[in-house]
């Protein structure tokens, strides 16, 4: 069994979106962000980062394994299953490579822009500007890959698509209300994204926590 905590955000569905896919059993442990759960003592033991997403796996090789870090446990999941991650060669590199651009790049950019352009109490231009400029830039490079290969890692879905698509579904949505100009002429990745939200466990992944 795998207990996974979790919040209704991207990084945490990441994590819902894999478990799904490898229908392996887990249960859901929210940590309501916005009333600060994860600064519980409890939770910062599993995620000192006050985080989430975090993982307890009570089955792992030599006892419970916690971890947090969503490139982390997503990685970890993949290859204990054998599935989504090449377990060696190119294929496997292609995909941590595009797994650690969303981690480094894609989810932080997008996540500064949504503070400066929505929640923030002043609306500080040079901040949006710098932001929308690179949220425009990352979904720029995603198009050019998602024109040249189906999916992220190459001809096959895995963990870096997994990692990418709640985040490119609300770039698509509130953010691009909020920052329009992020949004071009991104035909591929609207492909990419219909094809990944026609999947039953993506479907079940994004519904998760049910809160
Ligand atoms: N690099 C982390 C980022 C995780 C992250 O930013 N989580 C946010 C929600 S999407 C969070 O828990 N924020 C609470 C806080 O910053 O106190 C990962 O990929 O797991």
């Amino acid at each position: 069994m795998i207990t996974l905590y979790t919040w209704s955000t991207p990084n945490g569905r990441k994590i819902s979106i894999l478990l799904e896919e490898l229908g392996l059993p887990y249960e859901v442990r929210p940590v309501n962000i916005g009333k600060d759960e994860q600064f519980d003592p409890a939770f910062l033991a599993i995620a000192p980062n006050n985080k989430i997403p975090a993982i307890v796996d009570h089955d792992a090789e030599g006892g419970p394994l916690s971890l947090f870090e969503s490139g982390a446990i997503l990685t970890y999941l993949a290859d204990k299953t054998g599935r989504f991650l090449a377990p060696s060669g190119p294929a496997r590199w292609r995909t941590l490579e595009w797994l650690f651009w969303q981690v480094g790049g894609l989810g932080p950019m997008l996540g500064q822009l949504g503070y400066f352009a929505g929640r923030a109490p002043e609306k500080l231009p040079l901040a949006i500007g710098r932001f929308s400029d690179e949220a425009r830039r990352l979904l720029g490079v995603m198009e050019t890959r998602l024109a040249a290969s189906p999916y992220l890692g190459g001809e096959d879905y895995t963990i870096a698509d997994i990692a990418s698509y709640a985040w490119t579904l609300g770039a698509s949505t509130l953010l691009r209300k909020a920052a329009p100009e992020i949004w071009g002429d991104l035909p591929a990745v609207e492909r990419w994204l219909a094809t990944l939200g026609e999947r039953p466990a993506v479907q079940r992944g994004m519904a998760v926590p049910a809160v």
